[in-house]
């Protein structure tokens, strides 16, 4: 399978901007991929399992304690949640998939709505499916994988809690990540290490999306479905 690249200049290199957040503002939240925002604002979705970071990780790089709602307790986000930041473009938090504890019908719910969400949002630029470093590739995790690319949305893999990994188990981590993916995967997708903790992985996070941003408002066809 070919994966959908944004491309993102290195660290140091004469392109790297670090984007400032000037604002972040909750929107709405809601079930309905037809009730989300309707302005043409290009968007980035956090997704992955229960209880791996994505709500923690908004509030990182938005620098906020509480902007979107974090537990210890798997299960905490149950809806598709729109923060608007520098006015310019949406964070979206999502309900995590795989999580046993939650009813059949429960999960069935999130399962249409997050389905719904990836497959008819047009102004979804790049999905996020973040992985909690110290599990070895999960079957859900490559199977969502491997669904978005089935369906043409391009996505990174943001590893979460790096804190809880010394450097070297990060790497041997990683390494067994990348070789999994090669057996479908033709390319690698864009990885990030991240911790909410220690604030890893925010400037190169924020970077990336500054510079897909950047490159939308350059075009002329400023959004593909415009
Ligand atoms: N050590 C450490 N803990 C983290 C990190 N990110 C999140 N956590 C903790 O992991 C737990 C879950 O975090 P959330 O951000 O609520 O996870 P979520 O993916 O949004 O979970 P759901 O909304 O239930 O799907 C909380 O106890 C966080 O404090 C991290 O980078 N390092
Ligand atoms: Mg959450």
């Amino acid at each position: 399978m070919r994966s959908c690249l944004h491309g993102s200049p290195k660290e140091g290199s004469k392109n790297y901007i670090i984007m400032q957040i000037k604002t972040a503002e909750f929107v709405i939240s809601n079930q309905l991929v037809e009730k989300c925002p309707t302005n043409k604002l290009p968007e980035y979705a956090f997704i992955g399992r229960s209880n791996v970071g994505k709500s923690s990780l908004i509030n990182m790089i938005t620098n906020q304690k509480n902007l979107a709602k974090t537990s210890g307790r798997p299960g905490k986000t149950q809806l598709i949640n729109h923060f608007i930041i520098n006015k310019e473009w949406f964070l979206v938090d999502l309900p995590g998939y795989g999580y046993a504890r939650v009813s059949k019908s429960a999960k069935k719910t999130f399962q249409k709505f997050i389905t719904a969400y990836f497959r008819d949002r047009k102004q979804l630029i790049s999905a996020f499916v973040l992985v909690d470093i110290r599990h070895k590739p999960q079957p859900v995790d490559l199977a969502f994988m491997q669904w978005l690319g089935e369906h043409s949305v391009p996505f990174s893999i943001v590893f979460t809690k790096a804190d809880k990994l010394r450097p070297k188990a990060i790497e041997d981590h990683i390494e067994i990540y990348k070789n999994i993916l090669l057996e479908t995967w033709e390319e690698l997708p864009n990885y990030f290490i991240t911790s909410s903790t220690n604030y890893a992985g925010k400037d190169a996070l924020l970077n990336y999306i500054h510079t897909i941003n950047e490159d939308l408002n350059n075009s002329t066809d400023r959004l593909p479905f415009q």
